[in-house]
């Protein structure tokens, strides 16, 4: 069960976002609108969440989850993959000290975006992207040994992150898109399949037993309130334009 979550606020600048999605630019107004209901979803989970303020330096600072990855008994700080989101760590370092101890980070040549970074239980699956390498995904293994969990690295090939195509939702059942439908690193999960239609609904977050799914994908929200789940049902339009989803826009612990 999750007791927080950390948001950040998206600046102006959200505009010159990193993106491939040819989606269009987002709309400031509106992203701030559905940053609101996002956090009110978070809410309604029954999570306590940490608002930081908006950083305007780095456009991308929205989607915290990139930042860092953590678990009980600590918290890892990341190194981006993507050079103009380096320093987004600092802030989000700065308000983890609040929260934890031990606090470890990935550094140069290790990169590491947290969207590459699926849990289940003890384990951490590590998507090899084009944001998080294999010197990163090492040096999370060896850190997250120390501490009783294991990470192991997944090869990936068409999607951001590794997050983008796969979701665990507890209970050994994961939504899972594209590539992911058939990865034999996932074989042994239930599978809850996205239609292709839909992929990016894979992007879905389990907090506390609550499914939050991106509005619009009736396949999918069908699909998982077939699985037993509740299901809430969030606009994060304008965060799509950046690529960027449900699992981005927080941190959950
Ligand atoms: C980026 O390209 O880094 C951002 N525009 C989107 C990050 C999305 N984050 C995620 O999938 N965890």
């Amino acid at each position: 069960m999750f007791k927080n979550a950390i948001v950040q606020r998206p600046g102006r600048s959200l505009v010159s976002g990193i993106t491939s999605a040819n989606l269009g630019k987002p709309d400031y107004e509106r992203a701030l609108q559905q940053h609101d209901m996002y956090i009110e979803a978070l809410k309604r989970c029954d999570v306590r969440v940490t608002v930081l303020e908006a950083d305007e330096n780095y456009p991308d600072s929205v989607f915290v989850e990139d930042t860092a990855v953590l678990a009980e008994k600590c918290a890892v700080i990341t190194n981006p993959g993507a050079p103009s989101r380096r320093g987004e760590e600092l802030s989000i370092k700065e308000a983890l000290k609040k929260f934890y101890g031990n606090i470890e980070c990935i550094t140069a040549p290790g990169t590491l975006d947290g969207g590459d970074v699926m849990r289940v239980d003890d384990h951490f699956y590590v998507g090899l992207s084009a944001r998080t390498n294999e010197q990163g995904a090492g040096q999370f293994a060896e850190i997250l040994n120390k501490y009783g969990y294991t990470a192991a690295a997944v090869k990936m090939e068409n999607v951001l992150h590794l997050k983008t195509g796969l979701a665990y939702l507890e209970n050994n059942n994961l939504l899972v898109a594209g590539e992911f439908i058939d990865h034999p690193e996932f074989a042994s999960f239930n599978r809850i399949i996205v239609h292709e239609s839909e992929s990016y609904a894979a992007n879905c977050i389990w907090v506390n037993n609550i499914v939050l799914v991106p509005l619009g994908y009736a396949k999918t929200k069908a699909a998982i309130e077939g699985a037993g789940y509740n299901v809430l049902e969030v606009d994060v339009s304008e965060f799509q334009k950046l690529d960027g989803g449900l699992s981005c826009l927080s941190l959950r612990f």
